[in-house]
């Protein structure tokens, strides 16, 4: 942070520094300084599931089936100035937006002096977030993820499909005991609504307010809110993002809290089981190396707004969809392979996983058709051509720097598509290859890296 805090970030499930094919959550508490309770609800949580651990099989389950991230403190400069009495109303950072090398506040009057509204950073319409002026209350920073806190959780959501992320706030004005979720404009809403919103309601009523008179309630949010965390990653990512106002009073008396946040966490594990059934989880892999790949994958019936972006994970190909009972039809693309079009079926109990191979697709004009692929296994490499309208010869020459000639292959092959592979055992370094093909000729360099 600008204070050299560090924003911390926690990851619990088994085998925690492998990137398992398990569904993955994401928590924030305190974006907002003085809102605190997000905080004591992501330590109950951890608490809970670090110390049942191997003795609770529930809680061992939701360890070792998830993958649960967690940001206790978002905003640890702001905190501090909550923390230590210097003002307990602060919502901002504590970036020096004058540049006089000082901490500038106002506590009780308008005009809060430095720092960023963190939840007005977000690069989602940032030109419509919050305020420009940044002495307001909802300051949103010079530029889209300007923050080192911001920019903390884009980095973490870059690498990370999340299925559901949660930041939790505790109103200070405004609505309390509230669940804010994805969106509405004008009388259209999110593609996603009929399953977001279900997952909001029974999020909802797992959780009664603090005078037990009633539920939370929830409410779906225009989709023209700028800056904010849970519009960016649903539009980013898709996913089903949530704003949890928590409590009826955002700094509570401490005799409060254990009621507070028992709750809370009995309403987060809801969220963990329901990412076990009715979900759909789709991975992708190049079909020739194997290679997992970021695609996008549209669930025809439902994506329809270029505005929600569905893509597979860059590192683990995988994306997750909570959905309802029922058959879809997925259409999977990826430019420079075949697009796929499948359909499934939801069931009640279960995630319904699909893998899919995609096909590259080799360009159509010569020379580009035809490519080495270096390396496939240890010791193979492997041709990929097409053969145009008539029977044609192919040969393939490769030599070492030396000139030697290490592999002559010769061959007549009727029109269509080839993977041809070669075992050979070859040391590490720089080789040259010589297609011909029909009238034509390639000379390719390559690279064999063992
Ligand atoms: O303004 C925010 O960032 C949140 N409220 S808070 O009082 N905790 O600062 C969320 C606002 C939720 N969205 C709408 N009111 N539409
Ligand atoms: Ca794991
Ligand atoms: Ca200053
Ligand atoms: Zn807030």
């Amino acid at each position: 942070s600008i204070d050299k805090n560090p924003v911390l970030l926690v990851k619990i499930s088994d085998n925690v520094y492998i990137d398992e094919d398990e569904p993955s959550l994401l928590l924030i508490g305190v974006p907002h300084a003085e809102e605190i309770l997000g905080l004591e609800i992501c330590i109950k949580i951890i608490r809970e599931l670090v110390t049942n651990y191997g003795l609770d099989s529930l809680k061992t389950s939701y360890v070792n089936n998830n993958e649960i991230y967690l940001f206790p403190c978002l905003n640890p400069d702001g905190h501090s100035v909550v923390t230590s009495d210097i003002c307990y109303i602060w919502r901002k950072n504590k970036r020096d937006n004058n540049k006089n090398g000082t901490f500038d506040y106002k506590c009780y009057t308008e005009g809060r002096g430095d720092g960023v509204d963190l939840n007005r950073n977000y690069n989602y319409l940032f030109d419509k977030a919050g305020s420009s002026e940044d002495t307001s209350e909802y300051y949103r920073g010079p530029y889209p993820f300007s923050e080192p806190e911001t920019e903390a959780v884009r980095r973490i959501c870059e690498i990370e499909n999340f299925l559901i992320a949660i930041d939790y706030h505790s109103a200070r004005t405004g609505f309390t005991e509230v669940i804010y979720y994805p969106w509405r404009y004008g009388s259209s809403l999110c593609p996603d609504f009929p399953f977001i919103s279900e997952i909001a309601d029974s999020f909802a009523d797992k959780l009664p307010r603090d005078d037990s008179l009633s539920n939370y309630i929830t409410m779906v949010t225009s989709r023209e809110l700028g800056g904010f965390f849970r519009n960016w990653i649903y539009s980013e990512k898709g996913t089903f993002s949530f704003t949890v106002e928590v409590s009826d009073t955002t700094i509570p008396p401490v005799y409060k809290i254990k009621n507070i946040t028992e709750k809370h966490a009995k309403a987060f594990y809801y969220l963990l089981e329901r990412m076990h059934r009715k979900v759909l989880k789709v991975k992708v892999k190049d079909s020739i190396t194997n290679i997992p790949l970021s695609a996008e994958v549209k669930i025809t019936e439902i994506d329809t707004s270029l505005r929600v972006k569905h893509f597979t994970g860059e590192k683990d190909g995988e994306i997750y969809r909570i959905l309802k009972e029922g058959e879809y039809s997925l259409f999977i693309s990826k430019e420079g392979y075949l697009s796929k079009t499948l359909s499934f079926k939801i069931e009640k109990n279960k995630i319904t996983e699909i893998n899919v191979f995609l096909y590259p697709v080799i360009r159509d004009t010569y020379p580009e058709d035809v490519e080495i692929i270096e390396n496939i296994s240890k010791n193979s490499l492997r041709l990929i051509f097409w053969v145009r309208g008539k029977r044609e010869k192919i040969n393939l020459i490769i030599y070492d720097l030396s000139g030697k000639k290490i592999l002559n292959y010769n061959t007549f092959k009727e029109p269509g598509f080839y993977r041809e592979s070669f075992d050979i055992s070859l040391p590490s370094g720089k080789y040259i290859g010589i297609i011909t093909k029909g009238e034509k000729k390639l000379k390719k360099e390559f690279i064999i890296f063992k």
